[in-house]
């Protein structure tokens, strides 16, 4: 048995994310602790929210709601959606935690300790009205370039010219509108990363077997002129974890708070710690997925983000885990995606364009999304959602071809033998040529899950499926009942026990399709199929069984025309 740490990128609480969103992070991870799991190993599979920053801060305001208040709100809402999508985190944390706000200022205590951390004076526009530094982004103003009035600090919306607050014509503090700004000097901490620009490309060498996404991005940024630059990791917010060093005070950092990039992958540990403290568990029960002096040196860590967050998880925290000396484990594999874009477009959180997480479970159950979206992911390239994509797949994998398996066989053997396993007959060349077939299809299954390569493996369990379908329509039992109704029960035996095995193998797609399946053939046995040969008989002549509902219908055109139309403009 191996133990699995598994952790995705953890979602901005600003807002509900969209399918992109989904697909590059959250989604694969779930696939792969499922399989795991169902594998037998022992998992850990934790995702929170990020809570710090001035995304966070902007969309609090926009609400009308105090910081902490829209917070913990949000983290509602996520959390619902995450499981309406069937996402199965052992915990879903918050990176404004308890646990959180003391391991940041423990991480930045020991890194100051061991001498990686600098001060470093800076000028900063501070707004007398609001008693406040400004970050870029609160500071707007007309764009110098295309006379936009609602230019920000650090860009133009509408001529996307990057920008520094002081290239804005007639400054105004976005918070409060005031033009009574002036530059200020103020102090922040800076991590000496550049210092270990050896040690990162040793250890980055040595991952031989991650996907090149992750390690051309992580070799970018350690070797291109400035991209190991020492990074501040200090704001001058009023929402964050206030900066100490551990539990003691830091002269001069006084109303600061760490950068959000600094406290977010640092949740990845202390949400193993809200995990424990949930289950009335104590430090040693998660001490042992995150430390190696206690037991975590046979875990196996992965970790899930779409590829924008590379160089934070390649370089800035193995830097912090690293320079605090202590033995923290440190992450194994790195998964990493493209995008996915949306009908010849992208998808947009800031001009809410394309399909959000809430709105698709209103149209649809979950498995029809993951199936699409999983079998779509964008590993070697971006991707692009598109309506008529989507209805094909949905009517062709899931309705033709495994519903539509499953409901010929469940009323075919309804109608001539009853609701139960049938007897006699014994299987023939035809069955053992099928189960060889499978055997081998399943053993690409298992290694395209293995290694992560997500549709690969989607496109292995859809010819699993197929290969039932086209069993039954080779053996055909409607006929072969009519001449030898024995040969036809073994044929049926068979298909009903495929039912099963479907179930349990696709089960990390589509849960809750597996679910309906293992139920209909009322049986809990979900045990990962080993030889086949057994697999495939272990429904029994006279167990029972039901004929499910529809497991996935088909999407007609009216409607993919409707939801084209609904989903072609921006969400409000
Ligand atoms: N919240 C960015 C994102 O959602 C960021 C990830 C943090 S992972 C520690 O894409
Ligand atoms: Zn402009």
């Amino acid at each position: 048995m191996t133990r699995h740490l598994i952790t995705s990128a953890i979602p901005y609480i600003n807002g509900i994310k969209h399918l992109g969103n989904l697909v590059g992070s959250q989604l694969p991870a779930d696939l792969y602790a499922r399989y795991q799991r169902a594998r037998g190993n022992e998992v850990m599979f934790l995702c929170a929210t990020d809570e710090h920053g001035t995304p966070a801060e902007l969309a609090a305001a926009k609400a009308g709601k105090p910081v902490a208040e829209y917070c913990e709100e949000m983290h509602a809402v996520q959390a619902e959606i995450a499981r309406g999508f069937r996402l199965s985190f052992d915990h879903f944390g918050r990176s404004s935690s308890p646990q959180n706000h003391r391991l940041t200022q423990h991480f930045a205590g020991r890194l100051a300790d061991a001498g990686l951390i600098r001060e470093v004076s800076e000028k900063q526009v501070y707004s007398n009205a609001d008693g406040r530094f400004l970050p870029d982004r609160y500071i707007e103003g007309t764009c110098p370039n295309c006379a936009y009035d609602k230019a920000r600090g650090d860009q133009c919306e509408n001529c996307t010219k990057q920008l520094d607050p002081t290239d804005l014509i007639e400054p105004r503090s976005a918070i409060s509108g005031s033009t009574d700004l002036e530059v200020r000097e103020t102090k922040h901490l800076y991590l000496k990363q550049s210092g270990m620009r050896d040690e990162l490309n040793a250890w980055i060498d040595s991952k031989t077997d991650w996907p090149i996404l992750t390690t051309s991005i992580a070799r970018k940024w350690l070797n291109d002129g400035d991209g190991l630059q020492d990074r501040g990791i200090t704001r001058d917010l009023d929402w964050g974890i206030p900066v100490k060093k551990g539990d003691e005070d830091w002269p001069g950092m006084e109303g600061k708070v760490f950068y959000v990039w600094f406290d977010a992958p640092i949740e990845y540990i202390a949400c193993a710690g809200e995990w424990a403290e949930a289950h009335g568990l104590d430090d040693a029960a998660w001490q042992r997925w995150w430390r190696t002096d206690m037991g975590a040196d046979d875990v196996r860590y992965t970790q899930f983000m779409g590829k924008d967050n590379v160089p934070f998880h390649t370089l800035s925290f193995p830097a912090t885990i690293l320079g605090s000396g202590e033995p923290w484990k440190l992450v194994d594999y790195i998964k990493s995606f493209n995008y996915l874009n949306y009908d010849g477009g992208q998808f947009s959180t800031s001009q809410g364009r394309g399909v959000f997480m809430d709105q698709a479970l209103a149209i649809l159950p979950a498995d029809y999304w993951r199936w699409w979206l999983l079998s779509h992911a964008p590993e070697s390239s971006d991707a692009e959602f598109t309506w008529e994509n989507f209805q094909a797949s949905v009517n062709k994998d899931l309705a033709d071809v495994l519903g539509n398996f499953v409901s010929r066989v469940t009323k075919f053997c309804r109608s001539k033998f009853g609701e139960a396993v049938p007897e006699g007959g014994t299987w023939g060349a035809r069955e053992e040529a099928l189960i060889g077939h499978l055997t081998e299809q399943l053993k690409a299954y298992e290694g395209h899950m293995e290694a992560i390569e997500v549709r690969k493996a989607a496109a292995s369990l859809r010819a699993i499926w197929v290969a039932g379908n086209e069993y039954l329509q080779d053996a055909a039992p409607w006929s072969t009942f009519k001449t030898d109704p024995d040969q036809a029960a073994a044929q049926i035996r068979l298909a009903l026990n495929l039912i099963r095995f479907y179930a349990v193998i696709s089960r990390p797609f589509i849960p809750d399709a597996a679910a309906q399946l293992l139920q209909a053939m009322q049986t809990g046995d979900d045990r990962w199929p080993n030889d086949l040969t057994e697999t495939l008989g272990l429904l029994a002549p006279g167990h029972a069984f039901t004929v499910p509902d529809v497991t996935f219908r088909k999407i007609t055109d009216e409607e993919r025309e409707a939801w084209q139309v609904e989903f072609s403009g921006t969400r409000g």
